[in-house]
């Protein structure tokens, strides 16, 4: 194994504590930091396999997302700047999951299986957040990757969807863009600007938004980005990342859950306001009304309000360009119904996790993907792309034609078709507004949400749990599903599923109703009968206040 020796010799300053093992998870692996240096280690080396395999840039971001700061974690991104296919999830698990002394042997076995040729190039791209311990975990995936002959440039904090960015742009050769923050800073902002420039009556008081930064990578970045506006954006950034502690009361995750606005954030009633999360993939909006009263504006709204615009300005063009919406289990059954029958759009759900929903959306010419919490994109196929291109520039259409064209192509340029992103969503979020000269409480009310809780439950083993129809019902333990069914049918409007998380080592519940009060009490109904047929561990959930 003489092609190995480096990494028998560096794999030693980067060893694994025996008998730990971890699951490349919704959003590749994440835990407490300080159990992270080998798998950080073994993911260069995977990557540069992977780069070697698809003769393309792999990206490696080192992030943990909405997680505690003290947590990290770490994904790889695909050419096209998506996640990596399930085989290689799955060789990510076994990597990281030799012993030490099986290390060569499991990377023997990948090469094997996949038929790399060695002698191949690879190129790496790594991008972290702004964690404590990414920096020293970033050094180690440098080190994976040049074990094995790899090359690597490394963009230091970014977000995670600059990451994606940055790797869909190396591969395309540059049709996507160019792969350097400057340029993803300026293709946005022209995007935004020519967006804007068609909005009428756009005063300093509607361009005003109040961003929370999550304490985290998405607040530098969106300083580095303020001064490409040239005014056409007012953003007031609140938890800046200069003193807070990362994702701490505060953050897309956060507010989403909590349905409360984040700590630090001064609102004045009506005031437009946005949270990221802590990676900047995340974004939800919200408002304080006259009464005190908070509205959240989620993942589940913001694809309707992109939806309803895109499907306007495709009639307006006249192009026949399918849309659809996909959703997962913890989509608003109000936006569903909506969308569905209002919109006339069609509708799909898929698994939790973003890979799920993208791999669904590519299957329209139009896809807009969104999870709850504010994680989404929207995805258009070539021919889409090329259709609209061509009648923005076609002479011989009429005005009305063109306007729709030209917006749509400015559309399709703000938006990051790699993955979600919480800059270029909230871009186009305030584009949309600003063009249909529509407020935020406009906005909300195009449908109200079915009150809804969503709560975890600590068990011994989240596995036993298995999940079956998009994860909206359980298959195991024996019945589970039966005693949910019985517990939904308590109350009006009711929807109610559980499933193991693929982040935390929790099992989570949602549960929606007609009133908030019949919401919560269906969750914490659901969270027992989790606790005492799933293994539940520490306190018996507790009623909520
Ligand atoms: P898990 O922990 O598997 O529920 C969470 C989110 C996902 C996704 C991933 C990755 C919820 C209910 N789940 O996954 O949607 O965003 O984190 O960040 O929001
Ligand atoms: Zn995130």
């Amino acid at each position: 194994m003489a092609q190995f020796e480096d990494v028998i010799l560096k794999s030693a300053l980067h060893s694994k504590p025996k008998g730990l093992t971890l699951q490349y998870g919704t959003a590749g692996f994440r835990t407490t930091a300080k159990h992270l240096d080998h798998v950080m280690f073994r993911m260069g080396l995977l990557a540069t396999l992977r780069s070697k395999r698809t003769k393309s840039t792999i990206g490696v971001m080192v992030t943990a997302s909405h997680n505690p700061e003290e947590d990290n974690g770490v994904k790889l991104i695909d050419p096209m700047g998506e996640m990596v296919t399930p085989d290689w999830e799955g060789y990510a698990t076994q990597l990281a999951n030799a012993e030490q002394d099986a290390l060569c042997t499991a990377l023997n076995d990948i090469i094997e299986k996949e038929s790399i040729n060695m002698s191949e190039k690879a190129s790496v791209f790594i991008g972290r957040d702004t964690r404590p311990s990414s920096e020293s975990l970033t050094q180690a995936v440098l080190d994976g990757v040049s074990c094995l002959g790899g090359e690597s440039k490394d963009y230091g904090l970014v977000t995670t969807p600059q990451l994606h960015y940055m790797v869909r742009c190396r591969n395309t050769h540059g049709c996507y863009g160019t792969d350097t923050l400057q340029g993803y800073y300026q293709k946005l902002s022209h995007a935004f600007i020519e967006l804007t420039k068609n909005a009428q009556n756009h005063t300093d008081d509607q361009k005003r938004l109040l961003l929370d930064g999550a304490n985290g990578i998405g607040a530098l970045k969106m300083r580095e980005m303020e001064t490409f506006f040239q005014s056409a954006l007012q953003v007031a950034l609140f938890n800046d990342c200069c003193s807070g502690k990362l994702n701490h009361l505060c953050g897309a995750d956060y507010v989403k859950v909590h349905q409360r606005p984040p700590q630090g954030m001064v609102m004045d009633p009506g005031q437009r306001c946005c949270s990221f999360d802590g990676d900047a993939d995340r974004i939800v909006y919200y408002f304080n009304d006259s009464a005190g009263c908070f509205h959240l504006l989620d993942g589940d709204k913001i694809a309707t309000l992109i939806s309803t615009y895109l499907k306007e300005l495709i009639t307006q063009a006249g192009l026949n360009l399918q849309i659809a919406v996909v959703q997962t289990a913890y989509a608003n059954g109000s936006s569903t119904r909506y969308l569905e029958d209002i919109m006339k759009v069609t509708v799909c759900c898929t698994k939790t996790g973003v890979k799920h929903l993208h791999h669904a959306a590519q299957e329209f010419d139009i896809g807009v993907y969104f999870e709850a919490n504010g994680h989404g994109t929207v995805l258009f196929s070539k021919q889409a792309e090329e259709q609209i291109q061509e009648l923005a520039q076609n002479p011989n259409v009429s005005d009305e034609k063109k306007c729709a064209a030209k917006l749509l192509k400015n559309t399709v340029n703000l938006i990051n078709q790699a993955t979600g992103d919480a800059i270029s969503d909230m871009l186009v979020i305030e584009a949309v507004l600003a063009v249909r000269g529509m407020t935020v409480q406009e906005w909300d009310s195009i449908y109200t949400d079915l009150p809804n809780r969503q709560l975890k439950v600590k068990v011994s083993d989240r596995c036993v749990i298995d999940t079956t129809d998009a994860e909206r019902r359980a298959v195991t333990p024996a019945g589970l599903q039966d005693t949910i069914d019985t517990l939904v049918k308590k109350y009006a409007k009711a929807r109610a599923f559980v499933r193991p998380s693929g982040t935390e080592d929790v099992v989570r519940v949602y549960a929606e109703a007609d009133t908030q009060e019949s919401a919560d009490a269906l969750a914490h109904e659901v969270c027992l009968a989790v606790y005492n047929l799933a293994g539940g561990v520490g306190e018996v959930p507790k009623p909520l206040k």
